[in-house]
């Protein structure tokens, strides 16, 4: 074998953050990871892929081009830890056409299965299409010769194609955070074909499932008749991959959370608060329709109405992070679970022991370990999720070896997390039975199951999920 050239460091000295590939980095997202601090500066934003690809960028001088958050904001580019951010503007008017109105009014709904009704309008599409081209030209302003572009999530799927056109010398990798839906739903949106292209411009374009990536080839073939085989789709003289890259967390990060005595006090702190019941069933979610909020409080309330589970013993405790609140259809979700929350509070609480413990509030992220630790049982009920990282954070604070997660078969976690009690939450009394089961199981094989999910994302976590979307995206594009 050649002898390393002397100015490389050696293997065993680079540093665990460094990225797997030698070419430069560019991160495009609809949000930039950094968010204002009070005196006036910025800091890294809460979230696992922040947390997951920030230290790559710190250390290979990487750049990340997205929003800001805030309205018109058109902030000049700016530096935060060594890492290059570039801010996109968005206006007022587009947040509300492009973001609240085509990304989670018609796309979000679609792609989960068409849970709600989407909108489809002229001006939400003309909207989207402006800002995403916005972002390819900043992209093509700044991104370094012949470098790696890595874009995220649905709300940027027109990007690729428009930025391989401006600049061909790139390698463009896209990641699809949700499902891709089947070509059945997919081709009822009116601007399928645009968004199929778009997407065709990439190198490589990663999903969370199987099912994703076979989807957008089956789409790919049906809707542009483009050639595929296996993985790939041929389409202008190109090849462009479709490659599985299910995400996860930093599972390191929250084992130590979890273990650290301050975590220790507030469990037994909540637990006590709780009036110290046997049993704690806990949902962490983001209060959207997607992830089976109400589902779960009806399969609950059934259960202390058949008297299969006793109120003196068991309590839920639900938290939702605030999410999209300018949208109808989250508006009226929220609505749906307060009412539920009261109805089942109003009927089977004892004074100063409420049976449901709602909170609508978005937590600190020690909190919610602490949470997901005093939790003897975790209810993951989605009718649809692209992964799901609660059910993958619950398993990494259970550093006890204890505990159980209900699980929904259409949460791409389920395709891991085979040692979780897997439901279809559509199916009411299997999902009641789930409850149950959980909430009886003998301590020896809830332990076996706690040991299966641990190990299972103790193999895969956030940054290793990122090295291998980038190492796969670096040969895919020098191949083509
Ligand atoms: P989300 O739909 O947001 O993500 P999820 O994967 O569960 O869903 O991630 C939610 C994150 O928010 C978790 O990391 C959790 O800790 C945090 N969170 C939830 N409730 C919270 C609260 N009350 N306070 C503070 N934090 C809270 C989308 C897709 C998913 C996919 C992810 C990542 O819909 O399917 O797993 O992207 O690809």
């Amino acid at each position: 074998m050649d002898e390393p050239p002397p100015s490389q460091p050696d293997a065993s000295e680079q540093s665990p953050d460094a990225p797997p590939i030698d070419r430069p980095i560019v991160i495009a997202a609809n949000r930039l990871p950094v968010m204002r601090t009070d005196d006036h500066g910025w800091t890294p934003s809460p979230g696992g892929l922040v947390r997951a690809l920030y230290p790559m960028l710190r250390e290979s001088g990487g750049t990340w081009v997205g929003w800001t958050g805030d309205p018109d904001d058109a902030a000049d580019p700016f530096t935060v830890d060594g890492v290059d951010l570039h801010p996109v503007a968005v206006t007022a008017d587009e947040i509300e056409l492009y973001y609240e109105g085509f990304s989670n009014d018609a796309l979000w709904p679609l792609y989960h299965d068409a849970l709600r009704e989407s909108t489809y309008s002229i001006e939400q599409w003309d909207a989207y299409r402006a800002v995403n081209e916005r972002f390819a030209i900043t992209l093509a302003n700044i991104a370094p010769e012949n470098s790696v572009v890595w874009i995220h999530d649905y709300q940027l799927q027109l990007v690729p194609g428009v930025l391989r056109e401006q600049r061909p010398d790139l390698t463009i990798g896209f990641f699809l955070h949700i499902p891709f839906p089947p070509v059945e739903l997919f081709t009822r949106l009116p601007w399928r074909t645009e968004i199929i292209r778009g997407l065709l411009g990439c190198d490589l374009v990663g999903f969370q499932r199987p099912t994703g990536a076979a989807n957008f080839v089956a789409a790919a073939h049906q809707l542009l008749d483009a050639e595929h085989a296996d993985d790939s789709v041929f389409y202008d003289g190109r090849e462009v991959q479709a490659g599985v890259f299910p995400i996860s967390i930093d599972v390191a990060e929250v084992e130590a959370m979890a273990a650290g005595r301050a975590t220790r006090r507030q469990v037994s702190q909540i637990r006590a608060r709780l009036g110290d019941p046997e049993v704690v069933m806990l949902g962490v979610d983001r209060l959207d329709y997607t992830k089976g909020i109400g589902l779960r409080l009806k399969a609950f309330a059934k259960l202390l109405e058949d008297g299969r589970l006793d109120p003196a013993h068991n309590v839920m405790v639900q938290v939702a992070t605030p999410t999209r609140e300018a949208v109808e259809a989250y508006q009226d979700e929220r609505a749906e679970i307060e009412r539920l929350v009261g109805e089942i509070n109003g009927r089977f609480s004892s004074i100063g022991l409420p049976v449901v413990h709602y909170l609508y509030q978005t937590l600190p992220y020690d909190d919610l370990v602490a949470l997901y630790r005093a939790g003897d049982v975790m209810l993951v009920t989605p009718f649809r999720d692209g992964m799901n990282l609660v059910a993958k954070e619950y398993a990494a604070a259970h550093i006890d070896g204890d505990g159980v997660l209900v699980l929904s078969e259409f949460a791409g976690a389920a395709d891991e997390l085979t040692d979780a009690v897997l439901v279809n939450p559509h199916d009411d009394r299997a999902l009641q039975d789930a409850i149950v089961e959980a909430v009886e199981m003998h301590r020896h094989e809830r332990r076996e199951r706690m040991a299966g999910l641990r190990d299972q994302i103790r193999k895969s976590d956030v940054q290793g999920w990122a090295h291998r979307f980038l190492a796969a995206l670096d040969a895919a594009g020098t191949r083509s």
